[in-house]
């Protein structure tokens, strides 16, 4: 009995307090409709050309939705930005889980909003599409960048497949560049697959790594040193230095072994602190470098109108795969010929042959 007693007095809750009555019901109302009238295309693009961050944020969720009103209207709002669009440098950042690419971007992208750039940090995450997380969702990492008026911090749509998110990061860069940021990092966690996305929407791509014991080229893959304009050794602070400024040497005796890129660029190896905002000027100044260069012998252009035609080619190919992967006979035809595999009664050649006949039906 005693025990019922104290049951019910853990349950028993006192009365609440009253709602105070300051906020009043009228502007309550208006936020609301405010919130659920969703503006229109000539609305969305005016606001985003006049740099309106809110209007450029909503339309990025219409961009990353994947309901197909919302996907529409963001398409449309695309092509209207588009000839806005292309005034930018765009930087991809690539490197393991923790080397410091956040805090990278958070050091360099002072630099640039320093002298009046504008600086939109967009992220590729291929762990966003399993486990729903996202790598920039620790703003904390980039406080500086987060309250600065001329930079704009975008976490990575999660829940889709790489290619999706990559076709999704692409269009946003369209939308930021419009909005008048002239210059776009992407963030991506070097696992391989996202490299090769991220190379294929930037025009200068900065492999971060950390110096450690041993053969310092060990582990790393070799196409990912091939696309890298500067490879820098990040954490070259403290008891780090010498082992740093070994990794450099390393490095740049690789590099020279590489035949000279199309960009005629020779990828720069160098350390920094990012942290401790060391050696970061001489990044932004070997990044200038590269620009000059590559704007004067038109490779800066060639590069952007090969993109163009790589993604033109990649979501045709995305839009097949779902197409065709989404098809209810599809799904069901799987299912029974990977059973039919297990068991040895065809093999997945045979199987895949017909499976794909059901792409005519
Ligand atoms: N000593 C030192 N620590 C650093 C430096 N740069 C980053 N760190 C630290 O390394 C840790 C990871 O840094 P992040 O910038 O979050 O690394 P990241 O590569 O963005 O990590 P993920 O987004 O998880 O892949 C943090 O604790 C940073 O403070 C540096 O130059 N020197
Ligand atoms: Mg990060």
């Amino acid at each position: 009995m005693a025990k019922k007693k104290s049951l019910e007095a853990t349950l028993h809750e006192i009365e609440g307090i009253k709602q105070p009555t300051t906020t009043n019901n009228s502007s309550i109302n208006k936020v609301k409709l405010q919130r659920s009238k969703q503006p229109s295309e000539k609305e969305f693009v005016e606001k985003i050309l006049k740099g309106d961050i809110s209007y450029l944020s909503r339309a990025i969720t219409l961009v990353e939705s994947t309901n197909v009103t919302h996907q529409k209207k963001a398409n449309a709002i695309i092509e209207q930005c588009l000839p806005y669009a292309n005034n930018s440098i765009r930087i991809g950042i690539t490197g393991v889980p923790g080397v410091g690419k956040s805090t990278f971007i958070e050091t360099f992208g002072k630099y640039f909003t320093n002298k009046g750039k504008k600086v939109a940090v967009l992220a590729i995450d291929p762990s966003s599409s399993i486990n729903k997380g996202s790598i920039l969702g620790d703003k904390t990492r980039m406080e500086e960048l987060v309250k600065d008026q001329n930079a704009y911090i975008r976490p990575s749509p999660s829940g889709e497949s790489l290619g999706g998110v990559a076709q999704k990061t692409r269009e946003t860069i369209i939308l930021c560049e419009a909005a008048g940021f002239n210059v776009v990092f992407i963030e991506t966690v070097g696992v391989g697959q996202s490299e090769i996305a991220v190379h294929s929407m930037v025009d200068f791509f900065l492999l971060l790594k950390l110096s450690g014991a041993g053969d310092e080229l060990q582990g790393i893959k070799r196409g990912i040193i091939e696309m890298a304009d500067a490879i820098v050794i990040n954490k070259a602070d403290k008891e780090n230095i010498k082992s740093a400024n070994l990794a450099k040497t390393e490095f740049s005796k690789a590099l020279h072994l590489y035949p000279l890129k199309e960009s005629n660029w020779q990828p720069k190896v160098t350390t920094c602190s990012a942290f401790y905002n060391e050696g970061v000027d001489s990044i932004y100044n070997l990044v200038e470098d590269y620009f000059t260069l590559t704007k004067a012998n038109g490779y800066f252009e060639k590069q952007r109108s090969k993109q163009n035609e790589y993604w033109l080619l990649e979501t045709i190919n995305q839009q097949l795969k779902d197409n065709f992967y989404n098809k209810s006979t599809v799904k069901e035809a799987l299912k029974k010929y990977t059973s039919a595999i297990k068991n040895l009664k065809t093999t997945p050649f045979k199987a895949a042959e017909e499976i794909l006949k059901l792409s005519k039906k």
